[in-house]
């Protein structure tokens, strides 16, 4: 890498834009059925403080790997477990402190190698298969707020380390306003030398939409491969995912994103099966296994795999057809509901998103999420009111009402983008992308929260509603009971079908289920259509009956000060077994 002075780079920097402009013009040659506006960018571009050598076509990794000292922690993505009892006190303050405040050991980070091998996780059947030796060439966007060091540091190596020279042209990494000091002149230093690797710091937090964007302005590559910042790639990543794009001008290709662990940095490989992208209706992301007609529709376990979704952190587009789509909504903030919003304009103006079996990235999954998304609904509307028309928008406010009054901005510019890009509407997606969805029949008086008509065990102004929070790592086998109602939707959310089924649709499709044992109790369950799943709904009267056991839903006396329970019970007539479905506020 060179270090230029920033007068020396803003003739490049200017010639960045010259080029982005053409490619813009190209794009639209190419899609010319397009009248898409691009946005110009609605913000000054920052020099960057270091810019890339130029690009040198011979194959091999960009940087070789440093030699590693035999049984180096963490090696060949080894997890390093290091016991509480052999640190002294004060390291174990600053374990504690790491975790806190980043929900990741990164003690333990700090202890492993920044070129550790990740190992090799793919399907074995992708050790054979070659790859052209035209590929687009590609830009990797990595954009970052204070992230901590091995972290971000083992993810720029991870690239440099796996990927071919001929292929990767730059790593371009935007600070996004970050103020760790480690982040400043330590990092300009550790970079100095560092091949093909361009810092950017972006003058304000722009969030990761607009500091991707911000990135993409001064990308290079045919193809933009946006990656998070605490990633390892797996050997062989790269090619895969621009074969695709080669095939497919217009395919967003996503590698399988596997777990490196928070505490011991194992790297996972992927099982048998990568899962794809989906949502429900509360427009949460989620992922589930490859449903059958996609296992058919494909030949070799290497195929990709269509997914209706992306997480949307790791992806790679080709540039034209990004600027062509109209990149992202520049009116979303932070993060949250990009990524939704993303996979259906793509899939409906004519795009296809694919899942690569044989790229394998490995993500570092905090304990708990760090920072919270408070711009996760905002953005959510965005996608919502574009995208969706009203008989299915329904489906969403119902479930978030406080997405009703949620101020998420003007979108007159995404709705024009949508009537120029002339895509086809949400229920093509719907049928043909991703006909497994449950779509909800939401009949008045059937659905929100089931409140119990019994005043008798009100703690004063409460009414208890039927609450169920699904454990942290598999939704069935938490335990349905009752909770004061709170009118939020969420974890008292529920939907009696027209078939009867009593659904809880949160990520999962999960059905409250009469299990016909003595004492009458419940689980909540993946729907599965039997008879134990159905309920009958007087809704005159408010009754809701198992249709098996021929028993009602039943409020049960709280046991030892918790709140009230849930069983099936002969049916008796009593306000216990007295149900009203209520809307959120
Ligand atoms: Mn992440």
């Amino acid at each position: 890498m060179r270090v230029n002075s920033s007068i020396e780079l803003r003739p490049k920097a200017l010639l960045n834009l010259a080029l982005v402009l053409a490619t813009i013009t190209i794009g639209l040659l190419i899609f010319k059925d397009s009248h898409a506006q691009i946005s110009s960018k609605k913000f000054a571009l920052p020099s960057p403080v270091f810019d890339s050598d130029e690009v040198d076509l011979r194959d091999g990794p960009v940087l070789e790997r440093p030699d590693i000292p035999r049984n180096s922690p963490g090696d060949y993505g080894k997890p390093v477990e290091i016991s509480d009892s052999d640190l002294t006190s004060d390291e174990k303050i600053e374990k504690d402190r790491l975790l806190k405040k980043y929900q990741i050991n990164h003690f333990v980070s700090d202890k492993i190698s920044l070129h550790r091998h990740p190992g090799d996780h793919r399907n074995s059947k992708c050790h054979g298969i070659t790859y052209p030796s035209n590929l687009p060439t590609t830009s990797v966007i990595i954009a970052f707020y204070n992230e901590h060091w091995t972290t971000l540091m083992r993810t720029i190596y991870s690239v440099l380390h796996e990927s071919n020279k001929s292929i990767l042209k730059e790593i371009i990494l935007i600070d996004d306003k970050s103020d760790q000091p480690h982040l400043a002149e330590p990092l300009e230093k550790a970079l100095k030398d560092v091949p093909r690797v361009r810092l950017i710091r972006s003058k304000k937090r722009e969030g990761l939409v607009r500091a991707r964007l911000l990135g993409m302005s001064y990308a290079t590559g045919e193809v933009l491969t946006f990656l998070d910042c605490h990633i390892e790639c797996n050997p062989g990543w790269l090619e895969p995912l621009l074969y695709e794009i080669q095939k497919n001008p217009k395919a967003i290709t996503v590698p399988v994103i596997t777990t490196i662990s928070w505490d011991n940095f194992a790297f996972h490989g992927p099982g048998t099966n990568p899962q794809i992208g989906g949502f429900d209706w509360r427009m949460t992301f989620q992922w589930h296994a490859i449903p059958e007609h996609e296992m058919q529709r494909r030949n070799h376990s290497t195929d990709p795999i269509r997914s209706p979704t992306m997480a949307g952190g790791l992806f790679a587009i080709g540039r034209d057809w990004f600027e062509y789509l109209g990149t992202y909504d520049m009116g979303m903030e932070i993060w949250g509901g990009e990524n939704l919003e993303l996979s259906w304009r793509n899939w409906m103006c004519g795009g296809e998103l694919v899942i690569v079996p044989c790229s394998v990235v490995g993500h570092v999954f905090p304990k708990e999420a760090p920072y919270s998304r408070p711009s996760f609904i905002e953005n959510t509307v965005r996608a919502v009111e574009v995208w969706l028309p009203e008989e299915y928008k329904r489906h969403f406010y119902i479930r978030n009402p406080q997405a009703k009054t949620a101020n998420y901005g003007d979108i007159s510019d995404r709705l024009k983008l949508r009537d120029a890009l002339d895509c086809k509407p949400f229920s093509w997606y719907i049928e043909n992308i991703y006909p497994d969805l449950h779509i909800p029949d939401d009949v008045e008086g059937r659905f929100g929260a089931l409140e119990s008509q019994d005043d008798s065990m009100r703690p004063g102004r409460y009414s208890y509603c039927i609450d169920y929070a699904p454990p942290e790592h598999n939704p069935t086998g938490g335990k349905i009971a009752t909770f004061p109602c709170h009118g939020q939707g969420g974890n008292q959310f529920f939907e009696l079908t027209l078939k009867g089924e009593m659904r809880y649709n949160h990520e999962r499709e999960l059905c409250v289920t009469a299990l016909g044992n003595r004492d009458g109790s419940l689980e909540v369950n993946f729907c599965d259509g039997k008879e134990n799943q159905v309920w009958d709904f007087d809704q005159n009267v408010g009754v809701i009956k198992s249709k098996t056991w021929d028993k009602c839903l039943t409020l049960t006396e709280p046991q030892n000060g918790s709140m009230p329970g849930l069983k099936v019970a002969a049916c008796d007539d009593s306000l216990k077994q007295k149900w009203v479905f209520k809307q959120g506020k």
